[in-house]
């Protein structure tokens, strides 16, 4: 099977370990594929949950999957989350093609692009947003603060902080909390001068413009591999959300892009292209010559 070339892919929230994850469809779509860059955007492996009984081998096949991508030349970015936060320790180690880290920025195509998995607005919206203004600084406090809150529940014998805490507490209030999530995201990412904003971590995969009168950003969401079984890819300029139910492994339609490109990214896009190839030959060129 001929693999679909794509700039970015997007996963997170897989959650292995756990009965809920398919990881049979995600080695399958995983396969399917030849990114440039993987972003495992957090709660990948379910270190909370993580049992000695339960770890079928389709779940070792999706590790070994990823391994053997940043073998064969694909740049993995693992992003750590609530579940694996285990990982943390981890953060900015680098392993051939392999990093951990707890949040990247990357310039796509000259647009910012920052990718955090989002627990960090767990244990108050409000307070995250203080503290999230602060810079990298912030961001490394707050997931101190919720590890630590975490450990104290954990001490009390009650459950630690989560999105299906939040669920079994009733609809509303998790309706609530996805669009405070969403919003908060969104208005950081305009604060920071960031154009996309990619997280996970609320299982709701998503697309959309904010805008706030400071500025606009797009917020994007990987879903989950449990329900959703989603993923975002970033090819031709544009993000996309891959659905796995829908689109199956059939391949990334240039066409289908373009229909949605408006004039000036069209014509961008092309000038681009021409420039590339015209790179090409002249390195072409240089390479006879010698
Ligand atoms: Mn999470």
């Amino acid at each position: 099977m001929k693999k679909r070339k794509i700039d970015i892919a997007v996963i997170s929230d897989v959650h292995l370990g756990t009965h809920g994850c398919h990881a049979d469809e995600l080695i399958a779509y995983l396969s399917s594929i030849r990114p440039t860059k993987l972003i495992l955007n957090g709660d990948i492996v379910d270190i909370w949950q993580f049992s000695k009984r339960y770890f079928p081998t389709s779940h070792l096949r999706v590790i070994k999957k990823i391994i053997s991508m940043a073998s064969n030349g694909t740049e993995v970015y693992y992003i750590t989350g609530n579940h694996d936060e285990t990982l943390r320790k981890f953060a900015g180690t680098s392993v051939g093609n392999f990093h951990v880290m707890n949040k990247l920025v990357l310039e796509l195509d000259g647009r910012k692009a920052w990718f955090f998995h989002g627990d960090v607005f767990d244990v108050s919206i409000q307070k995250a947003r203080i503290l999230a203004k602060l810079g990298g600084y912030g961001y490394d406090l707050l997931i101190l603060i919720n590890r630590f809150i975490n450990w104290c529940l954990n001490k009390m014998g009650r459950e630690k902080y989560s999105i299906s805490r939040r669920i079994k507490n009733g609809v509303k209030s998790a309706v609530r909390y996805i669009n405070d999530f969403e919003r908060t995201a969104a208005d950081l990412a305009i604060e920071n001068g960031y154009d996309y904003v990619i997280c996970g971590h609320i299982h709701q995969p998503k697309k959309e413009i904010y805008q706030n009168k400071n500025g606009k950003t797009i917020y994007l969401n990987s879903g989950d591999w449990v329900e959703n079984l989603t993923a975002l890819e970033y090819s031709f300029k544009r993000w996309k959300i891959y659905r796995y139910n829908h689109d199956k492994l059939s391949p990334f339609f240039a066409d289908e892009e373009l229909k949605s490109m408006n004039m000036n990214e069209l014509i961008s896009s092309i000038i681009d292209l021409k420039q590339e190839k015209a790179d090409t030959r002249e390195k072409d060129e240089e390479s006879i010559g010698d």
